[in-house]
């Protein structure tokens, strides 16, 4: 790589080079530098924040396509600010909210095929109603009922850990087994921003690369990753740069332009299909909402940086896209928004009647058998909820 500068501080460090004889003078060019060039990394939007689109880049997709993909999206975003409510209530355990990143996620999922794969991290509630999950499963999931883990039938999706990055790896051993048998799938890996530093990633980065292995990896930069700043995070700014030095491509895509990152992921999809392996996708979003119901961001970022990403708000752009194609109007907008309502409402009805407490279930679902020192606990535990009358 072409050094551009010195380094005085890599300068001073760096020997004095030994008097060459003549002969043996070094090049130029052996001087060391700590001057890097990172090259260029694409960028992608289509969308601009007025919703206006670069018809080059726009996707063909069909009217009823592009109205389903608004009204997931605005789904999402009605199930998210009612599970904060529902919570807040004491109604719902702790939850990741995933406001702002809806572009994100229905983006990237669009272009799966149910035979695909998907490995979900925590926070993809809208990725996963695209795919066939219920509302009120993810509602009983994230009240922390076993029952709600369980994926749909038909559905080809791994059940999120909170293990962060942990589950990268295991979405390139699928990625590896579908080439293995010989299938025609890809898988689709998410994470977060923080994520990426875990070692396990660059692990899964490693082998997805050198087995070329049918996977996209969508890297959903949120800004943060709890309190840490992506700042903190990373010495580079473009998170997308990790994939090259795999040997995997990568693009920086607007998250919240959904189109871009449709564009992006159906690239990313067409190339691990053919045997090209995998991608890198940056989406570059915003987590407008808490990290979690038992986080207070206030302390730890100014209101004013929330209110600078309001106008990229993914759905109003898309929203006035679609008006400017002449499919919403402000109408048609009010009622998408009352009926993704009405329909999270009433999933929690359902939701209510089956969250009943199984207090006695406790012991039921970490061992086949259970170890002795927890037979004892659990009789004990058993017998206080008899002498209480707990059913
Ligand atoms: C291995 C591990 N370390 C720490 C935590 C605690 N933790 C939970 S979420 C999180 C932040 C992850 O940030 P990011 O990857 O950016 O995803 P985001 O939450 O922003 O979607 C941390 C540190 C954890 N769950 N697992
Ligand atoms: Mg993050």
């Amino acid at each position: 790589m072409p050094s551009k500068t010195v380094d005085s501080d890599v300068a001073a460090m760096t020997p004095a080079p030994q008097q060459p004889s003549e002969a043996a003078a070094p090049p130029e060019t052996s001087m060391r530098t700590n001057s890097i060039d990172l090259g260029e990394i694409e960028d992608l939007q289509i969308l601009n924040e007025r919703g206006e689109a670069d018809d080059r880049l726009a996707p063909a997709i069909d009217d009823d396509q592009l109205l389903r993909i608004h009204r997931v999206m605005v789904l999402t975003r009605k199930l998210d600010l009612r599970m904060l409510a529902m919570q807040r209530q004491g109604e719902m355990g702790t939850f990741a909210p995933g406001l702002g990143q809806e572009a994100t996620q229905i983006g990237q999922i669009y272009p799966l095929k149910t035979r695909d794969w998907f490995s979900p991290s925590y926070r993809s509630f809208g990725a996963q109603l695209w795919r066939g999950w219920t509302i009120e499963g993810l509602m009983l999931l994230w009240d922390c009922f076993t029952e709600g883990f369980e994926v749909p039938p038909g559905v080809n999706d791994l059940p999120f850990s909170i293990v962060v990055g942990s589950h990268v790896p295991m979405a390139v051993g699928v990625a590896m087994a579908i080439t293995n048998r010989g299938d025609d799938a890809v898988m689709l890996a998410n994470f977060g921003d923080g994520a990426i530093s875990q070692g396990p990633v660059s692990e899964a980065f490693n082998f997805a690369a050198v087995y070329k292995a049918p996977v996209v990896f969508v890297c959903e930069n949120n800004g943060y990753a709890i309190s840490v700043p992506v700042e903190r995070q990373a010495g580079i700014k473009e998170l997308a740069r990790r994939g090259p030095g795999f040997g995997i491509p990568a693009i920086r895509v607007d998250g919240n332009d959904v189109l871009a990152m449709i564009v992006a992921t159906t690239r990313a999809v067409e190339r691990a299909r053919s045997g090209g392996g995998p991608t890198l996708i940056e989406a570059v979003t915003y987590r407008m909402s808490l990290h979690t119901t038992a986080d207070d961001p206030k302390v730890y970022r100014s209101e004013d940086e929330v209110e600078r990403w309001k106008p990229k708000c993914p759905i109003a752009r898309f929203e006035k896209y679609l008006t400017g194609k002449g499919l919403l109007d402000p109408d048609a907008i009010e009622r998408i928004a009352a009926e993704c309502e009405q329909e999270v409402l009433e999933a929690r009805a359902r939701f209510r009647e089956r969250a009943k407490p199984q207090p006695r279930a406790v012991f039921d679902h970490m061992y086949e058998t259970l170890p002795p020192e927890l037979q004892d606990q659990k009789r004990e535990y058993l017998e206080k909820l008899d002498r209480k009358g707990v059913e």
